[in-house]
C-alpha cells in the first residue's frame, strides 16, 4: 500500500469521506486521494515522495506559487509575536486600507475567516440594508456552503450531483431564487415576479465552479442595470476572481462596479481569510455600527493578515505578475485548441487570464445545463492520466485550472503534451 492509501484508510474511519472538504475525496474521478506532504513554487510532493506540477494551488490562494519566501517570512515574524489576540491590530487596518485602495467599489470592508462567511455576511448585510428577504443566485454558481446558497450550487455540490443539499430547511431555500447564467431575462423575470422583495443578486462575475464559464457580452452590465432598476444589492462573489483577474479583479476587467464584493483565497495567501465590503451606506449597517450582527473570534487574525498583506503588496507593486499568468493561460488555451483541432476530440477549452477549464463535451459551454452535459467519466480518466504523468489538476470536471506566477512555459508544454497523448 502507498502512504496515501494508508493515510486514506485511517482518515475515512474518523473524518467524513476521509477529507475536510468533499472535492478532495476524488469521489467523481475515483481512486485514492493523494495526501500532500509539502509544496514549493509550482510543485507539490505527496506522502510517497511523488512530485506533481500543481494546477489547484489550494483552489486559488497560491497566485504567487507555494511557499513564497516573503510570505513565509511574514507569517513566521507575525507568529513570533503571538498567534491571536481577539483585539484590534494594526495589520487589520493595513489590510482594510489595501483592499479599499485596490478595489474602487469597496469603501469599507470587514474581515472574516472564509469565502463562505464572507458570502453569508454580505447577504445578511444586503437583507438588513434593504429590509427585503429574497436573494437571486445562478444555477451552477457556488458561493460557499451557507444554507441560502446551497440551492443548485456548483463546485462540490455539482460534482457530487447533489441537486440541493440535505439539511437546508425549506423555509431558507424558498428565499433563494435561481436564474440561468448568461440569461439576463431569467434574472429579470425573477425581479418582476417578486416586486419589492429581492434584497440582493449574487453572481460569480466569471463562473469558476461549474468549470470556467465566461460572462457573455452585456451580461454583467445587464445585471448591474437590473439591480439598480429594482433597488437590489449587486453582490460580486470574487472569492476566486478577486486579485486574480487583475489587481481590481473581475470588476476592473469587465468595468462593472458591484455594491458589495466578497473575497477569499488570495487575500489570505493560503491562510484562512475571507472579507466582504463595498458601499459605505451598506457596510455601516453592520455591527457594532448598525443592526446587522456579524462576528468572528479569529477574524482579522494577525498571522493570516501578515500572509495576505504580503501577497497583496507584491501583486500591487508587480503588475507584471498579471501579464505573466495571463500569458500562461493564453498559452494553455491556444495550445489546447491546437490539440483539439488535431485530435478532433469532443472537448472544449474555456477561461480567461490565469483561469482555464477543459470540458469533455463537443458543445459550447455557457451555463449550468451545458456544463452538465460533459462526460465526467472521460474526465476522470483524463484526470488520472495527468496525475500519472506528474500533473495535479482538480479532481472534478466542475472546477478550474489555476495558473500561478511560479509556473513556467515548459510546465504548460508538459501539460499540453500529456493532454495530447491522452486525447489522441
Ligand atoms: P470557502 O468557504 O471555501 O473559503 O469559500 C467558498 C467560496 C465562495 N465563493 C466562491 C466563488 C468559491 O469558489 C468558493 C470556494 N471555492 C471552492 C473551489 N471551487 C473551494 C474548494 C473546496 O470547497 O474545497
Amino acid at each position: 500500500m502507498t502512504k496515501s492509501e494508508q493515510l486514506f484508510e485511517r482518515a475515512v474511519k474518523i473524518i467524513p469521506g476521509g477529507v475536510n472538504s468533499p472535492v478532495r475525496a476524488y469521489r467523481s474521478v475515483g481512486g485514492t486521494p493523494r495526501f500532500i506532504e509539502r509544496a514549493d513554487g509550482a510543485y507539490i510532493w505527496d506522502a510517497d515522495g511523488n512530485r506533481y506540477t500543481d494546477y489547484i494551488g489550494s483552489w486559488g490562494p497560491m497566485l504567487l506559487g507555494h511557499n513564497h519566501p516573503e510570505i513565509r517570512e511574514a507569517v513566521c515574524k507575525a507568529a513570533e509575536k503571538g498567534l491571536s489576540f481577539g483585539a484590534a491590530t494594526e495589520a487589520e487596518v493595513e489590510m482594510a486600507e489595501l483592499i479599499c485602495s485596490l478595489v474602487p467599489s469597496v469603501e469599507m470592508v470587514r474581515m472574516v475567516n472564509s469565502g463562505t462567511e464572507a458570502v453569508m455576511s454580505a447577504i445578511r448585510a444586503a437583507r438588513g440594508y434593504t429590509g427585503r428577504e429574497k436573494v437571486i443566485k445562478f444555477e451552477g454558481c457556488y458561493h460557499g456552503h451557507c444554507d441560502a446558497m446551497l440551492v443548485k450550487a456548483g463546485s462540490g455540490v455539482m460534482t457530487a450531483g447533489i441537486p440541493d443539499s440535505a439539511g437546508v430547511p425549506g423555509g431558507c431555500a424558498q428565499d433563494t431564487l435561481t436564474a440561468v447564467y448568461n440569461d439576463l431575462s431569467s434574472a429579470e423575470r425573477l425581479f418582476e415576479e417578486n416586486p419589492g422583495k429581492v434584497a440582493a443578486l449574487i453572481v460569480e462575475p466569471v463562473a469558476a465552479n461549474m468549470g470556467v464559464v465566461l460572462p457573455q457580452e452585456g451580461f454583467l452590465k445587464g445585471l448591474r442595470a437590473l439591480c439598480t432598476k429594482y433597488g437590489a444589492v449587486l453582490i460580486f462573489d470574487e472569492v476566486i476572481t478577486g486579485f486574480r483577474l487583475g489587481i481590481d479583479g473581475a470588476q476592473g476587467l469587465y468595468g462593472v462596479a458591484a455594491d458589495l464584493t466578497t473575497f477569499g483565497k488570495i487575500i489570505g495567501a493560503g491562510m484562512p481569510v475571507g472579507a466582504y465590503g463595498g458601499k459605505r451606506e451598506i457596510m455601516e449597517c453592520v455591527a457594532p455600527v448598525g443592526p446587522v450582527y456579524q462576528a468572528g473570534t479569529l477574524s482579522g487574525n494577525p498571522v493570516a493578515m501578515a500572509a495576505g498583506i504580503t501577497q497583496l503588496r507584491i501583486l500591487r507593486d508587480h503588475p507584471e505578475v498579471y501579464d505573466k499568468i495571463s500569458r500562461l493561460g493564453d498559452l494553455f488555451r491556444q495550445g489546447m485548441e491546437q490539440v483539439l483541432k488535431e485530435s478532433g476530440a469532443e472537448v472544449r477549452v474555456t477561461g480567461t487570464g490565469s483561469l482555464a477549464c477543459v470540458f469533455f463535451t463537443g458543445e459550447p459551454v455557457k451555463d449550468y445545463a451545458s456544463a452538465k452535459k460533459s462526460d465526467t467519466g472521460r474526465f476522470g480518466k483524463y484526470f488520472h492520466y495527468l496525475l500519472g504523468h506528474g500533473i495535479h489538476a482538480a479532481p472534478s470536471q466542475f472546477e478550474a485550472v489555476f495558473f500561478s506566477n511560479a509556473h513556467k512555459e515548459e510546465d504548460i508544454s508538459a501539460f499540453l503534451g500529456a493532454a495530447k497523448a491522452f486525447l489522441k
